[in-house]
């Protein structure tokens, strides 16, 4: 069956079925660490219910060595680590695109995105002990249990690939807990795939399968979903081949407090919220209260260094009676902003949406 589970009782729910949930902002922004009670759920069909105890993930194709692993040999042969990297669903924000056309998918908010500690092995320790063929231009696929509804497609096991390269290098983690507890079914228990820098549907949950190909998965997530497609495509003319494969994800802010269409006292009034540039540090953020002619620089909050985490902001603004626009925008290491307007970041399936991030509030 279906439902959150008694430590999400108040998401804001998209769909029950498959069960798909995000958080109010003012929640999501109260801790650099995300809650797990605050943390989105993005399901493409059922939650399987497996045993923590039997549940084996098998590694398999090009290695010398197969391996079928339950949560306690990782734990007795592999040395865990913990990386606190964000988790963000490439339709994070796509509300904002649904007010340019319609789009296929639910319509997140920005709160489709989390920041947890995640506690695994990591994929190249596995992959080592599998002795594993190690060609750059190699794939890891990720095969899962639950069973996906596929748009336009059979119903089939949820898949996914990353490049060998990535899967290589230390960040990407066979995990098996969460902010220090073991993975709710939700989240992928007993043991799901956390791929940092990348969007969330690379991190597979409920791993059945890990094996080393030539190609990437022909599951469906992979071959066909999770594409971004350029704006003249749409869901009856859509040809794979036309798609980018979605990995990193872009640079994006938002504002989490005030919330949008909040009724604010005019004065001195606080805005808070994240910013994120995967693996590129966020060097300024500006906010503006009339739409974007005029900037002012947040305070970007210090959080040591946390590669793979989201960057948390904040200013005083002393706003007027009226109502008014705030946006806000973030610059990257490289000198890159964000796009002013989703027009120029539409595309069907309503993917990256990554634009200035604007609400509208009214001060009395
Ligand atoms: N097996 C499986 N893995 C999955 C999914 C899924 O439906 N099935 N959804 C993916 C997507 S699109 C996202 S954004 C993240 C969401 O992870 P969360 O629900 O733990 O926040 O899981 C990914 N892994
Ligand atoms: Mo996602």
């Amino acid at each position: 069956m279906f439902g959150l589970s008694r430590a999400k009782p108040d998401l804001i729910v998209h769909s029950e079925e498959p069960l798909n949930a995000e958080p109010p902002l003012d929640r999501l922004r109260s801790g650099f660490v995300t809650k797990t009670a605050d943390f989105y759920i993005r399901s493409h069909g059922n939650l399987p219910d497996l045993d923590v105890e039997t549940h084996k993930v098998r590694v398999r194709g090009k290695v010398g060595q197969r391996l079928d692993l339950t949560v306690d040999d990782l734990r007795r042969r592999f040395t865990p680590k913990t990386v606190t990297a964000v988790m963000q669903c490439a339709g994070n924000r796509r509300a904002d695109l649904q007010q340019v056309e319609k789009t296929t998918g639910d319509p997140w908010a920005p709160g489709a995105i989390g920041n947890a500690e995640w506690t695994g092995v990591p994929l190249a320790d596995i992959l080592r002990a599998a002795d594993a063929a190690e060609g750059d231009d190699l794939h890891v696929a990720f095969d899962a249990v639950d069973i996906a509804e596929n748009e336009g497609a059979e119903d089939a096991p949820y898949g996914v690939s990353i490049p060998m390269t990535k899967a290589r290098s230390g960040e990407v983690l066979l995990a098996w807990a969460m902010n220090g507890e073991p993975l709710n079914v939700e989240h992928g228990a007993p043991l799901r795939i956390v791929v940092p820098g990348y969007a969330g549907v690379r991190s597979a949950k409920w791993v059945g399968e890990i094996r080393v190909q030539d190609e990437p998965s022909d599951a469906f997530q992979q071959a066909k979903d999770y594409l971004l497609f350029p704006p003249d495509m749409h869901k009856e003319t859509q040809d794979p081949a036309r798609g980018t494969t979605i990995y990193e994800m872009p640079l994006n802010a938002a504002i989490c407090e005030p919330v949008a269409g909040a009724e604010l006292s005019a004065g001195k009034t606080k805005i808070k919220g994240y910013a994120i540039a995967t693996d590129r540090a966020i060097t300024r953020v500006d906010v503006s209260m009339n739409g974007g002619r005029e900037w002012r620089q947040a305070t970007i909050e210090d959080h040591g260094n946390a590669r793979w985490s989201w960057t948390f902001w904040h200013t005083t603004i002393d706003i007027p009676a009226g109502q008014h626009e705030l946006v806000v925008r973030a610059w990257d290491a490289a000198g890159q902003t964000q796009p002013a307007q989703p027009d120029e970041v539409w595309n069907f399936k309503g993917y990256l949406s990554a634009a200035w991030h604007r609400i509208r509030v009214t001060a009395v």
